[in-house]
């Protein structure tokens, strides 16, 4: 009997367990719009132990671990028979990325990997890397997954490795396990990521938000999120592509943006969950945002405060990518609203809202002026009102 491999065997499974089976607990007292949770949901060693390390002591008589993961991240969510389901990027040290089922009966603790990763079928022009799924349930009766198919750039010049064509790739399934491959979405734009599918039909058409950027990084002449109808999911093309909402001059957004999960429908309009990048001394800066569209046109933004709504925090700004806050996942579960987001794509966090107060949030949050003066007016204004107010002093 081998002793060592069945103490270090012990030892991991003692410490998985009590990993993936903490309690996650409220922060403090919060900005009064969400509360963060002291605990990532997920990390990298959340994943089970049999996908990464061989677990007979014939082969592996070190208990070594024979296939490292790297992070998990930049989930897809979904209230799914009762459970609250993310799909998650996860992202082996080959810096492969793949999607798995994680699953929770309370949304914000007690994460459990499905058995095995999602299969996710190819087209006849294989994936070099997928990532990043957004889940709807559309009112079709099918769960789509879009997701970022990246291919290496067939025009790259002889030496460069590193140049890439990013696409919308889009997988249906019904029960999260099987998983039925549609052709990549057709745009006139060089490049697609963040891409997402509206959950009802417009006019009968399937409704997609786009970004369309001219190249693999830099929104070049395009960027801002897009927006286009679609006859035919089965043969997906989209002819006409207008942006609603764009990258503007000394925001939060000016470098790009792009739209996170599906949007939720309220009475007041659609609630939108996006990101948007700036650039720094230190890199790309990324953040997220909240803004709603009109109930009846969906593709005209009519409230979007100013900034950001959450940003990367504490240990959030360090990873793989520092400084990085991304989200493609939210669920809502009666007035209860779940955000999870990525920190530094290195791992999973939940925050947790309610419509009404995101609602709240998006409508009366004042707008950005895009000057400082119109920020010292905004402020001003808030301090005057106050001053009429007997609030008791501390
Ligand atoms: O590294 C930050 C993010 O960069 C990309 O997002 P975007 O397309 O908006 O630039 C994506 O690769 C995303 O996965 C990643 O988290």
């Amino acid at each position: 009997m081998n002793l060592h491999f069945e103490k270090r065997l012990s030892e991991l499974q003692q410490a998985h367990f009590d990993l993936i089976t903490t309690e996650n607990r409220k922060q403090g007292l919060g900005n009064g719009i969400f509360d963060r949770y002291e605990n990532p949901v997920l990390t990298a060693a959340h994943t089970p132990l049999n996908w990464r390390y061989d677990l007979n002591p014939q082969t592996n008589p070190y208990l070594m671990e024979r296939f490292g993961i790297n992070a998990t991240f930049n989930a897809g969510a979904i209230l799914f028979n009762g459970k609250f389901l993310m799909v998650v990027r996860v992202e082996g040290n080959d810096r492969k990325s793949f999607f798995a089922v994680a699953e929770s009966d309370n949304g914000i603790d007690n994460f459990k990997f499905w058995d095995y990763p999602i299969v996710i079928p190819e087209t006849n022009e294989p994936d070099t890397n997928v990532y990043d799924m957004r889940l709807i349930e559309h009112e079709d009766g099918w769960v789509y997954g879009l997701f970022c198919t990246e291919r290496k750039d067939p025009n790259a010049a002889e030496g460069d490795h590193t140049s890439a064509i990013a696409q919308c790739g889009i997988v249906r399934t019904k029960d999260l396990k099987k998983w039925q491959r549609l052709p990549d979405l057709k745009t006139s734009s060089a490049q697609q990521r963040n891409v997402v599918l509206h959950p009802e039909f417009v006019d009968g058409k399937y409704a997609f938000y786009t970004r369309p950027q001219d190249s693999f990084i830099e929104a070049g002449k395009g960027g801002g999120i897009g927006f286009g109808l679609c006859d035919d999911i089965e043969n997906p093309i989209i002819e006409n592509e207008k942006v609603i909402d764009h990258r503007v001059y000394h925001t939060i957004a000016e470098g790009k943006n792009g739209l996170g999960p599906a949007p939720i429908k309220t009475e007041k309009g659609w609630l939108h969950l996006a990101h948007g990048v700036r650039n720094t001394a230190a890199g790309l800066r990324y953040v997220l945002y909240l803004f709603m569209t009109d109930l009846k046109d969906i593709s005209k933004v009519i409230y979007k405060p100013a900034g950001y709504f959450m940003a990367p925090q504490g240990d959030e700004r360090i990873g793989d990518v520092s400084n990085v806050l991304f989200s493609n996942g939210w669920i809502q579960n009666g007035d209860d609203v779940y955000i999870y987001y990525a920190s530094s794509d290195t791992r999973m966090h939940v925050a947790t809202s309610t419509l009404d107060k995101l609602v709240d949030y998006a409508m009366n949050t004042p707008e950005d002026g895009f000057r400082s003066a119109e920020s010292v007016n905004t402020i001003s204004s808030l301090i005057s009102k106050n001053e009429s107010l007997a609030v008791p002093s501390k």
